[in-house]
C-alpha cells in the first residue's frame, strides 16, 4: 500500500483528503471519509459557526480517527469558524480562497495542524514561511472557487519552490491521477467531485447523477469580473450569470444572483437555476460507492499504475 510522510504527519492510512466541499461536506461524509482510512473535511462555506461546531461534534460521535475543518476565507462567518476551531481543537485545519498566514500561530500553538489550499508559487512560498506543515497544492480543474494553472504545470513548480509535503487537488478522480501526482513529486492527494458521488454525501440524488452523465466539457468557469471565479456545471444558472457579466453587470448584482443558488442545486437538486459546482473530472465517475471503496479502489489503482511504470523501467515517482 502507498504510504507517503502525509500519511504519517496526519496519523492516516491513505494519502487521499476528502476536498472540504460547501454544503457537502458535512459530518457523514467526514466520517465516513476518515473512517475509510483517508481524511475527511467539513466544509464551513459560508455556513455560520455554530453550524461548523455542530458538525465537528457529529464527526466526532461518528468517528475517532483524524478529520479537518476547511475555512473558506472569504466566508463572512471565517473569525468565528477559526474560533470554533480553536476552541473544539479540531485535528486539522485546512483553508480555501484567501491566505490564512496571520492566523497559522493560533492553531500551532493548539497543535492542530495546518494545511492551506494554494493555487499559486507565490502564496505557497509565503506559507512555508510561516510555519504550515504542509500545503494543498490545487489546479484549475478543481470545482468551486478555481485559480488559473493546471495542475500539471503547478504541483511541479510548487514542490521545487517549497520544502514542505504536498497534497495535489485539481483533476483528480481515480488511481491514475493518483499515480500521475506522485510522479509529480506530491505526496498525497485531495479529491472533491468524485466524493460527491458517494453513498454517504448529502448531495441531490439528482446532481449525482448530472456527474455521472456528465461529459468532458460539462463544466464552465464563471465570476471572472468579481475576481472570483467558480467552475460548475453548464446550465441555465452559468448561462444567466455568463449573460449578467457580459452585459457589465455591478460585482454587487453578481453577488446578490449568486446568494443561495449553490444550496438550491446540490442540497434541493434544482439542476437549472442552482450552482452546480464540480471539476472537470465530473466526465470520468461512472459509480456510486461507499467513502471507503473509492479510497481502496484509487489507491490500488495508482499502485498498479506505478508498478506497471516501474516494469516499463519508467517510473520517476519520488514518494
Ligand atoms: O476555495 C476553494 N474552492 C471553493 S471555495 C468555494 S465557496 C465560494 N463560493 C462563491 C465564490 C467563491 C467561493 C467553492 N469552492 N479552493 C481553494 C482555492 N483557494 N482555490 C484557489 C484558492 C486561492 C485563490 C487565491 C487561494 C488564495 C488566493 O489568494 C490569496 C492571496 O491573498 O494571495
Amino acid at each position: 500500500m502507498i504510504k507517503t510522510t502525509i500519511c504519517d504527519l496526519f496519523n492516516i492510512e491513505y494519502p487521499v483528503f476528502q476536498g472540504g466541499m460547501a454544503w457537502l461536506g458535512t459530518a457523514e461524509l467526514a466520517s465516513a471519509v476518515s473512517e475509510g482510512g483517508g481524511l475527511g473535511f467539513i466544509g464551513a462555506g459560508n455556513a455560520p459557526a455554530e453550524w461548523v461546531r455542530q458538525q465537528i461534534q457529529n464527526t466526532r460521535a461518528r468517528t475517532s480517527r483524524p478529520f479537518g475543518v476547511n475555512v473558506m476565507l472569504l466566508s463572512p462567518y471565517a473569525k468565528e469558524v477559526i474560533q470554533v476551531v480553536l476552541e473544539e481543537r479540531v485535528p486539522v485545519v485546512a483553508t480555501g480562497a484567501g491566505n490564512p498566514g496571520s492566523w497559522v500561530p493560533l492553531f500551532k500553538e493548539r497543535g492542530i495542524k495546518v494545511i492551506p489550499v494554494v493555487a499559486s508559487v507565490a502564496l505557497a512560498r509565503r506559507l512555508e514561511k510561516a510555519g504550515v506543515d504542509a500545503l494543498v497544492v490545487e489546479g484549475i480543474e478543481s470545482g468551486g472557487h478555481v485559480g488559473e494553472i493546471t495542475t500539471l504545470a503547478l504541483v511541479p513548480q510548487v514542490v521545487d519552490s517549497v520544502g514542505l509535503p504536498i497534497v495535489a487537488a485539481g483533476g483528480i478522480g481515480d488511481g491514475r491521477g493518483m499515480a500521475a501526482a506522485l510522479a509529480l513529486g506530491a505526496q498525497g492527494v485531495q479529491l472533491g467531485t468524485r466524493f460527491i458521488c458517494c453513498a454517504e454525501c448529502v448531495a441531490h440524488p439528482h446532481f449525482k447523477e448530472k456527474i455521472l452523465n456528465a461529459r468532458d466539457r460539462a463544466t464552465v468557469v464563471t465570476g471572472h469580473t468579481t475576481g472570483h471565479p467558480v467552475r460548475a456545471l453548464e446550465n441555465k444558472m452559468t448561462r444567466q450569470f455568463a449573460a449578467m457579466e457580459k452585459a457589465g453587470a455591478l460585482v454587487s448584482e453578481l453577488e446578490a444572483f449568486g446568494t443561495g443558488k449553490l444550496r438550491l442545486g446540490v442540497i434541493e437538486g434544482d439542476l437549472e437555476n442552482g450552482s452546480l459546482m464540480a471539476g472537470q473530472v465530473a466526465g470520468l465517475i461512472k459509480d456510486i460507492k461507499p467513502a471507503r471503496d473509492i479510497i481502496r479502489e484509487i489507491v490500488a489503482e495508482a499502485e498498479a499504475v506505478i508498478r506497471h511504470l516501474h516494469v516499463l523501467g519508467l517510473s520517476g515517482v519520488r514518494a
